[in-house]
């Protein structure tokens, strides 16, 4: 996953200590056992038995045949049993994949299917929807359910002893495999390895000043890489604090859990910041939200005017976050002026980032000017998961990350985010690939052609239309069919058009026929077609 010289230089430099993730939790169960780790609900759970459920659950899985090196697909909501179940297989040396709680057949399938999964560990029922019926899409892989296990695996009944283990993970192994983003047709597969990741998570948890002290909320998806490591729930575990979970982010789930447990920390994205500040600014009884001390903002573009709004309606600081999967994080430190806390995206974590704004063809743009940003460093990726041809596009032939964000650096060396150039939809910080929807779409059989492109909206950033032309004799579908038909090919609602707008004839630049990807381009450059 990494040269070997590249490697040597990020060990000898003391970035990468060597420790793995299990031995991260591990450290606090020998110097913190008694103190609560995480609290769910009226369950709570200290670093010590965090730690021994661990270690029994790893034995109960391996006595169930899940080996070192092997995949297993993980999609729990915001619970206890996730920290339980990733810290068994980081002890087991066993490979999370990180799917959300909003994935569908259609995603989990792929997941378990690419991966080779030997076990897919859920919930029962959440949000209303029942995840034991994402069975039907296991293949050979175990089913392992938190909750009401029906007819599969109880994860509660996994139990063994740990002396039967075999040794755990080396610090440069794979640890997990984080979702991209994605722009392609399928979501590609982000590998980290224990050593990357915990210098990112031990310089985030320093950037962000966590302390024994810190109380996290996590209000995201608790397997994203926002709410794992940025400093999330990892740079909590590493300085010895505690984790408040909240079931949903809304308002009047959050903000009563912020006053109850003294909340120093939280992170969101943009549109939430946006909710909770309207609801805090529109309540009669305020609710005491007296110990936040930093809102961190990331995952999408935030507005100086709700950036603006932070300080003076919830008494805490800002932090802005412009992060990825794939490794570099930037972060407005904490004692930044409102200039740059206000009107940038921060600045990257370690001196070893390496930063390139580049124009079209690669020449690097001066400061001040909007070119794409590369980048590469000791905890950026060097490639996807098994997808060696897409590496050739993703990556430059001396391992730069091509980010497909448009940025700016100022002179200060911090970076404002300007746009994008790949095919994405960022809709209020969950990420939508154009051409996974578009494939899906083509199967319809009224559907001729299809591109699906992101349309400004204020509240969102952006949401999501489809611009559908009708095969010859054929209607048009409406956006109630569109929706319908992608539900039941099992595609996750976040993916699901907002819009659709049926056209004639795809405008078309230029001589003859254009690709999708020019399409798109010409539809976001004039939504009017
Ligand atoms: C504009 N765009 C942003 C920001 C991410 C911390 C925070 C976020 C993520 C994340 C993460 C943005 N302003 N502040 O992993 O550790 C867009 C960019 C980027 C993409 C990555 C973390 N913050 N973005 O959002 O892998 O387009 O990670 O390339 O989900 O989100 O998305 P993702």
């Amino acid at each position: 996953m990494w040269p070997d010289d590249v490697a040597d230089r990020y060990r000898a430099s003391g970035h990468w200590t060597g420790a793995t993730l299990f031995a991260l939790l591990e450290a606090r169960a020998a110097d913190a056992g008694d103190r609560v780790a995480v609290i769910d609900g009226d369950r709570e759970i200290t670093y010590g038995s965090l730690t021994t459920r661990a270690s029994r659950l790893a034995a109960g899985l391996y006595t169930l045949g899940v080996r070192p090196a092997d995949r297993v697909v993980v999609q729990l909501p915001n619970t206890i049993a996730f920290y339980e179940v990733i810290f068994a297989l980081f002890r087991l040396g066993a490979v999370p994949v990180f799917a959300l709680p909003a994935h569908r057949s259609s995603e989990i399938g792929y997941f378990i299917e690419h991966t080779s999964a030997v076990a897919f560990v859920t919930t029962d029922v959440h949000e209303g929807f029942d995840h034991r019926t994402l069975a039907d899409v296991a293949g050979d892989a175990e089913v392992i359910v938190a909750g009401d296990p029906g007819t599969h695996l109880a994860l509660d009944a996994l139990d063994g002893d740990p002396a039967a283990l075999p040794d755990g993970p080396a610090p440069g192994d794979l640890a997990f495999l984080q979702l991209s983003g994605g722009s392609t047709g399928l979501p590609k597969l982000i590998p980290r390895t224990h050593d990357d990741y915990l210098y990112s998570v031990r310089e985030s948890a320093g950037i962000c000043g966590l302390t024994a002290a810190s109380v996290y909320l996590v209000a995201l998806p608790i397997g994203h890489n926002f709410t794992m490591s940025s400093p999330g729930i990892l740079g909590v575990i590493h300085a010895g604090g505690r984790i408040v979970l909240a079931p949903r982010p809304d308002p009047a789930t959050v903000l009563p859990l912020i006053e109850k447990h003294g909340v120093t920390i939280t992170a969101v994205v943009p549109p939430l910041a946006h909710l909770w500040l309207d609801a805090v600014a529109g309540s009669a009884a305020k609710p005491d939200l007296s110990s936040l001390e930093v809102l961190q903002v990331g995952g999408a573009k935030l507005s100086d005017t709700v950036a603006e709004r932070v300080r003076p309606i919830l008494g805490c600081r800002l932090q802005q976050v412009f992060g990825m999967a794939e490794g570099l994080v930037n972060y407005t430190r904490l004692d930044d002026p409102d200039d740059v806390v206000l009107h940038t995206q921060g600045r990257p974590i370690s001196p070893d980032d390496e930063i390139l704004i580049v124009d079209d063809e690669d020449r690097p743009v001066s400061d001040d000017t909007v070119g794409h940003l590369l980048t590469r460093g000791p905890y950026t990726i060097r490639g996807y998961w098994n997808a060696e041809e897409h590496n050739k596009l993703a990556f430059t032939a001396d391992g730069f990350y091509r980010t497909g964000d448009l940025v700016r650096r100022r002179p200060d060396g911090y970076l404002v985010v300007e746009g994008r150039a790949k095919d994405q939809i960022n809709r209020g910080g969950e990420k939508i690939a154009a051409e996974e929807v578009e494939n899906h779409l083509l199967t319809h059989p009224a559907v001729h052609d299809v591109a699906v492109v992101g349309v400004p909206d204020p509240y969102l950033g952006e949401r999501t239309c489809a611009y559908v032309v009708a095969r010859a004799g054929a209607t048009a579908p409406k956006l109630s069919e569109i929706r319908a038909y992608l539900q039941g090919r099992g595609l996750a609602a976040f993916k699901i058009p907002d819009r659709v707008r049926v056209l004639d004839a795809f405008p078309v630049t230029g001589v003859g026929k254009v690709s999708r990807r020019e399409l798109r381009a010409a539809l976001r450059a004039n939504p009017k077609g």
